[in-house]
């Protein structure tokens, strides 16, 4: 393990306690040992080198003693206070945007978070891009046809360059991938089913809940196939998975589990995550879920309404989930209003969350009587498929339905109301 010290400027955030916290977590994710914890109170940073020359000076005499090779910044850092700060301790210097990047890098399993990871990173190290010592040389030695383009053609620019034409090949890989995925998720949609999406901070239980649901709601036995990873480290979902469950009532709707969410999430990384996380753009619900036994759960939700917000999905109805109870002095499962507290590892719990997402998901739904001819026979199994039908008899013309339909699926079925 690669040993690091921490550092970051508090100016009277209240939470900074916990951002550094984090931090250190962050950096045990990525595989680094922290060896020091190093805070300077400062109203904002120093322009050229983030810290104050003291703090500089007491922090390079701590990592010659702690043997530290590395030194993470809490904030995102500007290439000149990079360069500094690795030329003046010199240790290698990351920022709080560049560790996630590279966590989510090394977990990043399919094409698609591959890719996207990828552009995100390629976004931060574009504007940060040095120029190298011997540029100048370079160019002089690059000759002939390049000399009349003078100044305007450095090997910066030719970087830059070609960086950018790395993230247009990535960005137009992304889209032929997004559009195979565009097909299924809107003959998803189609289906016309109801979908909830799981959202949260990253560990607070979101694929451990996936994980329950399924097996109560499912009506077969489920393949271990089916079932999602879950682990107690930092962003182990960076993908996301849909599956379709059933209430015992036979109304079907579609849950998905995706990527968790951080504080200081990288915009680059929300923006280049968008198709991940148009499941959640796309969803009838939101099932927010909450560590309740993490004694910072109050900032962990701030931090996600945030990032929900950022993604225009503020307005979406949401439960309030707050899980691992069984770790707290809490009773559960309860429910209050669109909130629950329960433990995604107790069955109980399950059933009342099963219940509450279907008092919500299904709360706008209206009963009508329907009469369908033989003749429109198709109807008949749309309906059937779409929804909750609860009686069904038949005179000699056709059949005579009544059923619990969506709001959305209200118009499309009126031509055949009976009352
Ligand atoms: N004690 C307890 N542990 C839980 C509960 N729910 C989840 N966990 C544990 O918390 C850890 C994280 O759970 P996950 O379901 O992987 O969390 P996640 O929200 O999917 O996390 P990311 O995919 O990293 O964003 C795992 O070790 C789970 O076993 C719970 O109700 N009680
Ligand atoms: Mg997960």
């Amino acid at each position: 393990m690669i040993k690091v010290i921490i550092a970051g400027i508090e100016n009277q955030q209240s939470n900074f306690d916990y951002l550094m916290q984090e931090l250190a977590e962050l950096a045990y994710a990525n595989n680094m040992q922290v060896v020091a914890d190093i805070r300077q109170g400062l109203q904002r940073p120093v322009a050229a080198t983030y810290l104050g020359k003291g703090k500089i000076e007491e922090l390079s005499r701590l990592a010659e003693v702690k043997g530290a090779e590395m030194l993470i910044l809490n904030d995102e850092l500007s290439p000149t206070q990079i360069r500094n700060l690795e030329k003046e301790t010199a240790l290698a210097v990351l920022d709080r945007t560049e560790l996630i990047l590279e966590i989510f890098s090394s977990r990043a399993r399919t094409k698609e978070a591959q890719l996207q990871v990828e552009i995100a990173r390629l976004k931060y190290k574009l504007p940060r891009l040095r120029t190298s010592s011997n540029e100048k040389l370079d160019q002089q030695s690059s000759g002939g046809s390049l000399a009349n383009r003078g100044a305007g053609e450095t090997k910066l620019e030719i970087n830059r360059r070609t960086i950018q034409k790395r993230i247009a090949q990535l960005s137009r890989d992304l889209k032929n991938l997004d559009k195979e995925q565009e097909i299924q998720s809107s003959s998803r949609r189609e289906s016309g089913l109801p979908s909830v999406a799981l959202v949260g901070y990253t560990n607070s239980g979101k694929s451990t809940t996936m994980n329950g649901l399924l097996n109560l709601l499912s009506d077969t036995d489920i393949p271990p196939a089916k079932q999602v990873m879950t682990k107690d480290m930092l962003f182990a979902t960076l993908d996301t998975s849909v599956r379709k469950l059933r209430f015992q009532d036979k109304r079907e709707f579609l849950l998905s589990d995706t990527v968790g969410f951080v504080s200081k999430l990288p915009h680059n990384l929300v923006k280049a995550f968008q198709s991940t996380l148009a499941e959640v753009k796309n969803a009838d619900l939101l099932l927010h879920v909450v560590d309740l036994s993490d004694k910072h759960s109050a900032e962990m939700v701030k931090v996600t309404t945030e990032t929900l917000k950022e993604l225009g999905v503020e307005n979406t109805p949401t439960i309030y989930a707050f899980n691992k109870a069984d770790k707290t002095d809490s009773r559960y499962p309860v429910i209050e209003g669109q909130q629950i507290t329960y433990s995604a590892r107790d069955a109980k719990s399950l059933h009342a969350l099963a219940d509450l997402i279907k008092r919500v998901l299904f709360k706008d739904y209206k009963t009508h009587k329907y009469f369908i001819s033989f003749e429109q026979g198709r109807y008949l199994e749309k309906i059937n498929q779409l929804a909750l039908v609860t009686d069904t008899t038949y005179n000699e013309n056709g059949a005579i339905i009544t059923a619990e339909i969506s709001p959305a699926q209200e118009e499309y079925f009126a031509r055949f109301l009976t009352e």
